[in-house]
């Protein structure tokens, strides 16, 4: 089998898609993700220019082959845009694998290791009142795990809220240049105990609750926070602090119990190897689209393993539906899964890309269709063209760039 074509299809049905489609010679096709939310046009450069031309003419089934070669082969190693190129090639190939042996992806991973594949679900408000409404929805809607997030007093805008109750990245995607928020940490840190107080007295101590720092705070400031949240047994504090500081996170792991949860913004292992082999997180948040692929992450699971470390595949609406039923075949198949973020889809988007992974009652499962499971719509693809959108930026009061 040889590959004899490849193209880049960027859509935006409500916000910015970049999807890879390979072409067999013997008709088979497959689809990568490789969405990069804020840079997505840099990826389909990429892809365009420097991956597609070396792709024809390769046999589709030497997937580390090919893997290998894309990120040795370029000598400049690693990095968001790099690393989600070779995802999209690398999952594009998983898909094409499995359709030509007939059977859906979780079945060349091992097969299943569970029944279905448990979620979580955002909730937030703009107040504590409006965040219990949202907590609501989502139990309503059957999410067995749910994250909190909620403005803070005296702050405009927060990470993870919307006026409407939504997920921060709604408003922040449809920014043709970068939105500027307000941060104040302090107010933050004396603000999310109240939160996760209000939270636990509305709905008892079993609801597994989830918090995203969104990379914020210093490590000292993350074990405060941390600490301070200990009497609300977090299923896991995300992102405390910005994790490239690896050993950071020795200080925030010796003052606290609560579960830690890192990596969606990490593309290779080396960005995990101080924090997995000293068991200094509780579970690895990449995903599939922006690691490199199936091919990398199945192997990170396997290292975190090791440590007792679990998955938490990062799942929100900028992880397109390609990348999020990859993901979904993973979650089936490893050991050591621990959750998926799923913060579904507009209903434009779900046409787009027609999807054998079903979404019942909080839980997934990837579909039994060969191949990752995932159709392209490109008539309705074209219909929905590019509009640049970046992500905010974060101010601190005195007017310091801070992480968002
Ligand atoms: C967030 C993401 O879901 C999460 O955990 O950190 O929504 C993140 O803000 C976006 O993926 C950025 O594009
Ligand atoms: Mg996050």
């Amino acid at each position: 089998m040889k590959i004899v074509d490849a193209k880049v299809v960027v859509t935006s049905p409500g916000r910015n898609f970049v999807t890879l489609k390979i072409t067999t010679d013997e008709g088979l096709t497959g689809l990568g993700d490789a969405t990069l939310n804020g840079r997505e046009l840099s990826v389909a450069s990429y892809l365009q220019d420097h991956v597609i031309p070396l792709l024809i003419g390769t046999d589709p089934h030497r997937i580390e082959d090919t893997w290998q070669g894309l990120y040795r082969g370029a000598y400049w190693r690693r990095g968001p845009v790099t690393m989600a190129a070779i995802a999209a090639v690398d999952v594009a190939l998983w898909d094409i694998k499995a359709k030509a042996a007939g059977l859906p992806l979780y079945q060349l991973l091992g097969g299943a290791s569970r029944e279905r594949v448990g979620t979580y679900g955002h909730a937030s408000g703009t107040d504590i009142p409006e965040l219990l409404d949202s907590v609501r929805a989502r139990i309503a809607e059957g999410y067995p795990s749910i994250r909190i997030q909620t403005g803070v007093p005296g702050l405009k805008a927060v990470y993870g809220v919307h006026s409407t109750g939504h997920d921060g990245d709604a408003v922040a995607h449809q920014q043709a240049r970068p939105m500027v928020e307000d941060w104040d940490t302090a107010a933050y840190m004396r603000h999310i105990p109240e939160v996760f107080e209000a939270v636990r007295n509305e709905f008892g101590p079993e609801l597994p609750l989830l918090h995203d720092a969104h990379h914020r705070l210093t490590p000292i400031q993350a074990a405060r926070v941390a600490k301070d949240l200990e009497p609300y047994r977090l299923f896991w504090l995300e992102d405390c602090t910005p994790a490239e500081d690896q050993e950071g996170l020795r200080l925030v792991r010796q003052h606290t119990t609560t579960p830690l949860a890192i990596g969606e913004v990490f593309n290779t292992v080396y960005d995990y190897q101080t924090l997995i082999s000293e068991k200094l997180i509780d579970y690895v948040r990449s995903a599939v689209t922006h690691f490199g692929g199936v091919s990398p992450l199945k192997k990170l699971f396997d290292f975190a393993a090791q440590h007792q470390i679990k998955s938490g595949i990062h799942g929100p609406e900028d992880i397109s539906p390609v990348g999020m039923a990859a993901a979904i075949h993973l979650d089936l198949a490893i050991h050591n899964f621990g959750i998926q973020e799923y913060s579904g889809y507009t209903q434009l988007t779900e046409e787009v890309f027609p999807h054998a992974y079903t979404f019942t009652n909080g839980y997934l499962h990837p579909g039994e269709a060969p191949g990752i499971g995932v159709e392209l719509n490109e008539d309705l693809a074209a219909a929905h063209e590019y509009k640049a959108a970046y992500l905010p930026v974060n101010r601190l009061q005195d007017g310091t760039v801070h992480d968002w």
